[in-house]
């Protein structure tokens, strides 16, 4: 394999001009000599207590005694990273500890990405570790965490390290001020404790109907994750191109617009409204949730009209950005730093939509396009203080761990993904002889077992939210939340294959709304919008009839729970071979999430299978033999390209004037199922 990922970095290196050779050497180097379970239980002790002391002696010992510029050897840039960061260390330049941190505080953001750096040209463990454990004792601990992370998803050093979940590590993000206070108490009295965790406001709120989606502590997960795998701050230089980094911000982002529409009609809520930078935020919010260092989460209350942030953006500036951007999707073409015009009217013009939209430095024309996303999460979070008069903390848009917490997350990336949706609807449709897989045709696609979601209760660890002294013994903290899951199902289909030899197949499973918010069916035209995607995987079908069964827990768009901290602590005590492959990707829908809640007595949706031909869509070898890391639907394939060369949500993605087209394609099929929602009582 890592033979393929060299060709593909070759062939990526041609493509993209900004490509970096010299750290191509540095990219492409685990290290075997140090065993994995040794990287874990340095990784474990890195992170536990982040704000404290480093508990582990051998840790402890590395960031007492290393000197990061003592020996420049050591590094793939001859150093130079760690003179930059030791440099500003020395300056007295570095954001002090025990202070928030934002990534979206270019000063911090600069600092966090300082470390990354260093620990991107490390190419051997003992550089990594001593690196980790020296700026840990230095540097402000959310910088530390960010850069760590980032950089143990992006080395291949750490290859096979699970990262803790972030929910015990930095609780204080993904939980209510209320629970942790209880946690403090407990602590100082020394008493373990459980704490019921709810969700923000009360039944007079409608919002509050649907916020087991927007704070789910895994959808959270996947959102901050998929951002640490995809940052918008990436440069090539770092080592590999991300391959269609673009795309999947608008297809990721999509996905979570239209789940939570599901979610709203699951509640008879309307769907979202996109937000209006001229008209008032609708939706106010209480966060109820605070900072490890610097307080409450400030609020928003409701139908507050935007004002220019200081020293961020003005009002007029993002509806300056948005219109650059809708016209260059009316011309069908972006125009780049140079002056010249790429065509966006093709599968590939998406990407660059989504480079554009996100702000991300892959955007051919930041100066002129801006930064429509990062700056509007700005806006979004600063509306409580807008000039700053009351010295607020950031709100909790402006981190990726909290923004879905709050409703204005949605009616924001409803207003993106409208503008992705401009662009999509401007492209021809597709016609029968583009949809076709000669010879093949479904002939059922079903359910085997049932569709229905229910409320679980699930605990995760608190301790690492509360302070320790040495000599003080641990109690143990609990939080304890509600969240969403369902019965194990699979997914069932029968497909013909009527040409003479085997053939590669694609399948693609949608999970479309039947109904509008009034009970109106949907037609195609407007329904192909808001399906949410189930699955995507490869198959080999055999000449004639081929049943086929898929475990609603194999699909490509989700993730098995991260496994607890603890989890990983004993792991790793117990020794052995450390093996949790199936855990290595944090980024991906919770499986438990993968359908939408549905309603007590059934709600309808089009369950649809396209089957297209997987000779010409996979873009990796031996689709149907592996599962690419499980989560490349949405999280993409680490290190190598995106499996799958069709546009994503193909073959749905753009308008269907003519519902023929879909009927009358064989390898096209759809069939109504019902969701039920196992209500308690
Ligand atoms: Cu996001």
């Amino acid at each position: 394999m890592k033979v393929f990922v060299l060709i593909a970095l070759v062939a990526l290196a041609t493509a993209w001009p900004s490509f970096d050779f010299e750290t191509l050497e540095g990219f492409q180097r685990d290290d075997p000599s140090v065993p994995t379970i040794k990287k874990q239980e340095e990784v474990n002790g890195l992170l536990w207590k982040v704000y404290d002391r480093l508990y582990n002696p051998e840790l402890k010992s590395m960031a007492e005694s290393f000197n990061p510029v003592a020996d420049t050897s050591i590094y793939s840039d001859g150093g130079k990273a760690a003179q930059v960061l030791t440099r500003e260390l020395n300056d007295n330049r570095l954001l002090e500890q025990h202070h928030w941190f934002s990534l979206f505080n270019p000063r911090q953001r600069e600092e966090a990405l300082m470390l990354f750096d260093v620990l991107m040209h490390c190419p051997k463990w003992d550089c990594f570790v001593k690196n980790a454990a020296y700026w840990r004792e230095k540097m402000n601990e959310g910088e530390f965490v960010y850069a760590l992370y980032t950089a143990v998803i992006h080395n291949d050093v750490a290859e096979g390290v699970i990262l803790p979940p972030l929910y015990e590590v930095t609780p204080h993000m993904f939980t209510n001020s209320e629970v942790i206070m209880k946690a403090y108490t407990a602590k100082m009295k020394n008493t373990p404790g459980k704490f019921k965790m709810s969700f923000t406001g009360t039944k007079k709120n409608k919002e509050q109907r649907v916020a087991y989606f927007g704070e789910d502590i895994g959808m959270n997960t996947h959102h901050v994750t998929w951002h640490m795998d995809y940052p918008f701050w990436w440069k090539d230089s770092y080592g590999y191109h991300l391959d269609r980094k673009g795309e999947l911000f608008f297809w990721a982002h999509h996905q979570l617009t239209v789940r939570f529409d599901a979610e709203r009609l699951s509640n008879w809520l309307d769907p979202v409204d996109e937000l209006h930078w001229e008209e008032p935020i609708v939706e106010g919010f209480a966060p109820h949730t605070m900072y490890k260092y610097g307080g409450e989460f400030p609020p928003r209350p409701d139908n507050v009209y935007f004002e220019d942030v200081d020293g961020i953006a003005r009002v007029r500036d993002m509806l300056i950005m948005e219109s650059r951007i809708r016209d260059a999707i009316a011309h069908g073409y972006i125009v780049d730093k140079t002056g010249t015009k790429i065509d966006i009217m093709n599968n590939e013009g998406i990407d660059k939509l989504g480079d554009i939209v996100e702000s991300s430095l892959y955007s051919p024309n930041i100066q002129y396009y801006g930064q429509l996303h990062n700056l509007a999460h700005i806006m979004l979070g600063r509306q409580g203080d807008p000039h700053g008069k009351y010295n607020m903390t950031p709100g909790v848009m402006e981190h990726f761990e909290t923004a879905t917490r709050d409703p204005s997350f949605f009616r924001l990336h409803k207003y993106m993904d409208n503008i992705f949706k401009e662009h999509k609807d401007s492209l021809p449709p597709y016609t029968r002889e583009e949809l076709e897989f000669p010879g093949v045709a479904v002939e059922s696609i079903g359910i085997e077992g049932e569709l229905k979601t229910y409320y679980e209760e699930y605990e995760f660890d608190l301790r690492n939210a509360v302070d320790s002294a040495p000599g003080v013994e641990e109690v143990e903290l609990m939080a304890v939340v509600n969240r969403l899951n369902h019965r194990e199902f699979s997914f069932v289909a029968d497909v013909n294959n009527n040409n003479g030899g085997e053939v590669l197949a694609t399948m693609r499973i949608y999970l479309c709304p039947r109904r509008d918010n009034n009970g109106v069916i949907l037609s195609y035209e407007k329904g192909h919008w808001y399906c949410i995607e189930m699955d995507k995987f490869w198959k080999k079908l055999s000449p004639g009839k081929n049943h086929i069964v898929r475990k609603s827990t194999e699909s490509s768009v989700a993730v098995p729970d991260v496994p607890h901290f603890q989890t990983l602590r004993d792991a790793v005590s117990k020794g052995g071979d450390f093996e949790m492959k199936a855990f290595e990707r944090a980024c991906g829908i919770p499986n438990r999430m993968l359908l939408p809640k549905g309603m007590r007595d059934g709600m309808e949706f089009a369950l649809l299978l396209a089957v297209t031909d997987g000779n010409e869509d996979a873009a990796l070898s031996d689709p149907a033999e592996t599962e690419f890391g499980g989560s490349h639907s949405h999280c993409g394939t680490h290190g190598e390209v995106y499996p799958d060369k069709r546009p994503m949500g193909y073959p749905i993605d753009r308008r269907i004037p003519d519902k023929r087209v879909y009927d009358e394609t064989p390898n096209f099929k759809f069939n109504i199922v019902k969701v039920y929602h196992e209500e308690q009582n």
